[in-house]
């Protein structure tokens, strides 16, 4: 079989008759930007946004990517010098881009880089995509985690920092023991008011290590939020062997994506920013409404499908969202999420539900049931938990958030309708199975009782630990596909 060039710098030419080449030089590209966790998502994202700001704006802004978990993404970009395809997929066909902006990668063999670079004269700002769990934080409260073992180990004298939290922290010390002012770090994740959040831990990792340290970043470095969306599944082989078919040459470090793509930033970087505004961002003074209605409608569903759906025998979203009841039931949870929101100005709640619905459906995109079903246990309180915390409070119903929760619950078990062993992907894992034991309503007691999800308050609403147990009780007897045919019948 033939075997395909790899894309680079050198190849790059050769892929323009077919993608969008970067309107950049990456040659001479200088670094101002520090990202923590080079995943699928911040390639299809971020990295693409900011390439698109640097064409419009210009400026320095060429980020040095460095991978936090494994070798596999640094080892597919360093041979391609840092370039990658993007691939666009949805019912109004494909576009093909390139790349080029990721001009250093670090890999979890070299993390003392990070501190070194974020500590750059040049570095005016650190962003993350880690996923909820890399906070190293409690997820009911957003405090950080001291008992991690990655924090602990991270607060371990002389030790090289692993976790992101200890990154930030050591490249800070490094940054204000080399006398250079503050930056920004701006969270990329789906956590409520992310910046805020990343604030309050940095600030209690700094002061475990050094109070001076935490008030220097206290009083030197922003933490701006933003809200971030573009559905991005994980890259499989058949799509590398698509886009290298398509390009004529191989690329190790395509994504897949939607033409959708969002993001809104919070103004504030005291050391100066890439033109976002150019680069298809928002640029606000308070994300929080932005983020709030992505969180509770996109996705409180998504978590919503992903269970229910994987346990229907649905692979993907799109196969799930055209079940019988999934979309009804979809939409009657965003009508028990609208009256929680407060909309953005000018918002068209009607019109970004449909939206909504479209991006799910998109037979272009397999997006999987299982790659959304991970780490439930951090993301539930943003997406379901607060839609139920407020309406519990308000005398709302909250039936399709707390059969979200059981559905959560249900798949959580670990074995699947036809007595097939799930595997669950949770830094809660064996909690969770140990948890997971007895009859529906002792199950959901005994997860209800996980204050670091639950909290201490929703572990004692009577009224919800019986809408949860009854329908954990109803997919137990009667299977998801059962019930979400019916469950927005009442
Ligand atoms: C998904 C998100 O995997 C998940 O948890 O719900 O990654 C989702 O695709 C994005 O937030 C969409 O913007």
């Amino acid at each position: 079989m033939q075997t395909n060039a790899r894309l680079s710098l050198a190849t790059l030419p050769r892929a323009a008759a077919v993608a969008r080449r970067p309107a950049i030089d990456p040659h001479r590209l200088g670094v101002g930007i520090v990202h923590l966790g080079c995943g699928a998502f911040h390639r299809a994202h971020q990295a693409m946004h900011v390439q698109r700001a640097i064409e419009a704006g210009g400026g320095d802004w060429g980020i040095a990517a460095a991978s936090l978990r494994g070798e596999a993404v640094p080892a597919s970009l360093l041979p391609q010098d840092g370039l990658y395809s993007v691939l666009e997929r949805d019912a109004d066909g494909m576009r093909l881009s390139i790349n080029a902006v990721l001009r250093e990668v670090i890999g979890p063999s070299r993390l003392a880089a990070v501190a070194a670079a974020i500590a750059r004269p040049a570095t005016r700002i650190v962003s993350l995509t880690v996923t909820e769990k890399g906070y190293c934080h409690d997820p009911a409260t957003g405090e950080l985690d001291e008992a991690h073992p990655d924090i602990r180990a991270d607060l371990v004298p002389g030790a090289v920092a692993r976790s992101a939290p200890g990154l930030l922290v050591a490249g800070l010390a490094a940054r204000r023991a080399a006398g250079l002012g503050g930056l920004a770090v701006l969270s990329c994740d789906n956590l409520p008011e992310n910046g805020a959040t990343t604030r309050r831990i940095v600030l209690r990792m700094a002061a475990l290590r050094d109070p001076g340290l935490a008030a220097w970043i206290a009083g030197e470095v922003d933490f701006p939020s933003s809200m971030v969306d573009r559905m991005v599944p994980a890259p499989t082989v058949a799509d590398r062997a698509n886009v290298a078919t398509m390009l004529g040459l191989s690329d190790e470090a395509c994504v897949v994506t939607e033409s959708f793509s969002q993001w809104v930033v919070e103004a504030a970087f005291r050391a100066g920013r890439p033109a976002l505004e150019l680069g298809g961002a928002t640029l606000v003074s308070d994300v929080r409404p932005f983020e709030r209605m992505k969180l509770r409608l996109l996705n409180a569903a998504h978590s919503t499908i992903a269970y229910l759906g994987y346990l229907a025998g649905h692979e993907t979203v799109s196969d799930a969202i055209a079940a019988p009841g999934f979309a009804s039931l979809v939409g009657r949870l965003w009508d028990e999420a609208a009256p929680t929101l407060s909309l953005p100005a000018g918002t068209d709640l009607a019109a970004y539900r449909a939206s909504l619905l479209a991006r799910f459906a998109n037979p272009h995109l397999a997006h999987r049931t299982w790659q959304i079903a991970m780490d439930g246990s951090q993301k539930l309180p943003q997406r379901l938990l607060g839609t139920i915390r407020d309406n519990l409070a308000a005398g709302r119903p909250c039936a399709m958030a707390a059969l979200g929760v059981a559905a959560w619950m249900r798949y959580v078990r670990g074995i699947d309708e036809r007595g097939q062993a799930i595997d669950v992907r949770d830094p809660l894992a064996v909690e969770l199975a140990a948890r997971s034991r007895g009859s529906p309503g002792e199950r959901a007691d005994a997860l209800l009782g996980m204050s670091r999800v639950f909290g201490a308050d929703l572990a004692r609403h009577a009224g919800l630990r019986a809408e949860v147990s009854s329908w954990l009780g109803r997919l137990e007897r009667e299977g998801a596909a059962a019930v979400a045919r019916t469950a927005a019948a009442g």
